[in-house]
């Protein structure tokens, strides 16, 4: 085994770390092993440090430590640790939504005068949805109607659910989560309640404390919701398209700008204004601009505008080890500061561009959104003048890039589901599951983590799947996983994909009249995006005729990391979803809190959370998972 395999399984990454180690960096995967090792009492979640006292750590068999120094158990801790991860998630992915539903009201209004409607169609639809009269009215006044629907979700004053939650579940998680009183009113008012309700010496009760916190994850799906709705609002919602990802992407002729981050208000503005100023490239000897993406904001540019994959979370610093990055533009979230330092030893530029999210040291463009152009405009403009900087003894950019099919808005599935059955789309994929053609959907998501090897459990997960016959979705950087290794094409369905799944995806190419065939993976967009995920899994449970629980539908983070996954997990499980993490979470401090999570959210939501770090194992759990469902139904005997 090559000294670098156990930290990734992508030969790229394996290529710059060979780099890194040459010129002497410290990357993310040599910071994950000098942490070892772990402390215990944090990695199990009984290690206290709400209160200036602490921290207090549990010992269990050692009177007096047994419990923190105002009595707190071990259960109380490790749910108050948890549930504040959830509330972490949920703060950071509506706030992007708010972000996005405040542009939609000023666009409205007349002023963002750089943003236009764009999916006049979808804003009526999401109009319709939520209750708003369409008939007769201008699109900017719909539109503004929506936008502030969108932005009283955040702060309702009475106790009337959060309009996205109420106007997208089905009647049986309605009534769930109103029967155990976990359903949103304000997004913002259950977070601040949970952070109140685990300040020192409020709430004690590791269930009570739960189930607030599950009432802060609905509030996260629906910030997630409005977030992917009014995106496709303003930006257009994806269709089906080819790009291509992994380091290779980078081009040695041309200005290389990388948008890392989650906001699509910079990024789409970046690849709208870098079209008009490839003139501008030429005439510092470059051939054009080259745009590519890490995380979600690189999701969310790939899934509209077709623009490549850098690379994802873990790999990040990576993509300028090549020497080929001229500006790395950052937004919001998953960005590692240690890439201004790296930055120090290339000619890279780091560019934060948001006023909550700065680097010491790095250029800070802040993105103004009534001059969106002109912001966009002076950073490509900077990265053009960094170009002249490169040093060509520096430049190793390893040659490895795939294809990628992507663009799978929920839209999009649909729209190929309905040319074999144009009246119910949707049965087309039930009917399948029913007839034992194929197991069911999983959904791969969430980040990278290195306690365990750089994308290994993506893709080892996601072949056992496709192997057994399951209809796989894929957002975050579980699809950017994909993409830089090439399961998102249809070659890749020929060599991973059972009979059954080879199947189901040719009957669909044989009608879904594209100019490429489609991949073993539907990739469906960024973080926020899972809500595109759960409306395909609510519109399948619709047509069922059975609630969510029943589907067979399973939820993989193979290599989870951030708050935000633990907060799209725990809406899962809320929604009746087995939910499968790649790691063992901060919670076996508490057999109480365990037990939980991982089998009592079960009786009552129908979903729980499976861990298991093993890939090969992990997939026998889903796909066990899914044979429960499929019994159950009685599809299969
Ligand atoms: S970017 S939250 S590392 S998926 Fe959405 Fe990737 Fe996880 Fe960030």
């Amino acid at each position: 085994m090559s000294e670098f395999e156990k930290s990734t399984v992508d030969p790229a990454a394996r290529e710059m770390l060979g780099k890194a180690k040459k010129i002497g960096y410290l990357t993310t995967f040599e910071r994950a092993k000098a942490q070892e090792p772990r402390c215990a009492f944090g990695n199990t979640g009984i290690c206290c440090r709400i209160c200036m006292q602490g921290p207090c750590r549990i010992i269990p068999k050692k009177p007096g430590a047994n419990k923190g120094i105002c009595g707190a158990a071990d259960y109380t801790i490790v749910a108050r640790n948890t549930v504040r991860l959830i509330a972490g998630g949920a703060a950071a992915h509506s706030d992007h939504g708010r972000h996005i539903a405040t542009t939609v009201l000023h666009v409205a209004e007349g002023h963002a005068k750089d943003y236009k409607i764009n999916d006049t169609a979808k804003l009526m639809k999401v109009a319709q949805r939520i209750g708003i009269a369409t008939e007769g009215k201008p699109v900017n006044e719909v539109a503004k109607e929506v936008a502030s629907a969108a932005l009283l979700d955040f702060g309702r004053l009475d106790s009337s659910p959060c309009t996205w939650l109420e106007t997208t579940l089905t009647e049986g998680r309605r009534k769930k989560f109103k029967d155990t009183t976990i359903m949103t009113s304000s997004i913002n008012g259950s977070i601040a309640e949970l952070l109140h309700q685990t300040h020192m010496g409020v709430d004690s009760d590791p269930v009570n404390i739960i189930f607030n916190g599950l009432k802060v994850a609905l509030g996260d799906l629906d910030g997630e919701y409005l977030a992917t709705d009014l995106s496709d609002v303003l930006f257009g919602t994806p269709t089906p398209t080819v790009s291509e990802a992994n380091l290779g992407v980078l081009d040695p002729e041309m200005v290389n700008i990388c948008v890392h981050g989650h906001n699509p208000l910079l990024s789409q503005m970046v690849v709208d204004v870098a079209r008009q100023m490839q003139d501008e490239a030429k005439a510092v000897g470059a051939k054009g601009i080259k745009l590519s993406g890490i995380c979600c904001t690189g999701n969310e540019v790939l899934m509209r505008a077709g623009v490549a994959i850098a690379t994802n979370f873990a790999t990040q610093e990576l993509a300028i080890m090549t020497g080929l990055v001229d500006a790395v533009v950052v937004d919001v979230q998953c960005i590692m500061p240690s890439l201004r330092s790296l930055a120090e030893c290339f000619h890279t530029k780091i560019i934060t561009t948001m006023p909550i999210s700065k680097i010491p040291g790095a250029y800070h463009y802040e993105f103004d959104e009534e001059h969106a152009a002109e912001s966009a405009k002076a950073i490509i403009r900077l990265a053009i003048d960094t170009y002249k900087l490169r040093d060509a003894k520096k430049i190793e950019r390893p040659d490895l890039k795939n294809k990628v099919i992507a663009g799978f808005s929920l839209e999009a599935i649909l729209d190929i589901f309905s040319k074999i059955n144009p009246d119910r789309p949707i049965s087309v994929l039930t009917d399948a599951i029913k007839a034992g053609e194929i197991k069911g959907v999983a959904l791969f998501a969430g980040c990278n983590n290195l306690k365990g090897t750089h994308n290994e459990n993506h893709l080892e997960i996601a072949k056992q799947m496709a192997a057994n016959d399951v209809f796989m979705i894929a957002t975050g950087c579980a699809g950017q996983a994909y993409a830089m290794n090439g399961l998102l094409t249809p070659e890749a369905v020929e060599a991973y994909a059972g009979p059954g799944l080879k199947a189901f995806i040719g009957r669909l190419n044989a009608k879904a009249d594209l100019t490429t065939g489609l991949p073993l993976i539907f990739h469906m967009g960024s973080c926020v995006d899972n809500s595109r995920t759960v409306a395909l899994l609510t519109m399948m449970a619709n047509e069922m005729g059975v609630d969510t629980p029943q589907v067979p539908f399973v939820a993989s983070a193979p290599e989870p990391m951030s708050e935000k996954a633990v907060a799209i997990g725990s809406w899962f499980v809320a929604m009746g979803i087995p939910v499968h993490i790649g790691v063992i979470a901060p919670v076996t401090g508490s057999d109480l809190v365990h037990g939980v999570v991982t089998q009592i959210a079960k009786d009552v939501f129908g979903g729980h959370f499976i861990m298991e770090t093993d890939h090969q194992k992990a997939g026998e759990k889903l796909l066990a998972a899914l044979n429960e469902r499929n019994w159950k139904l009685r599809i299969h005997n």
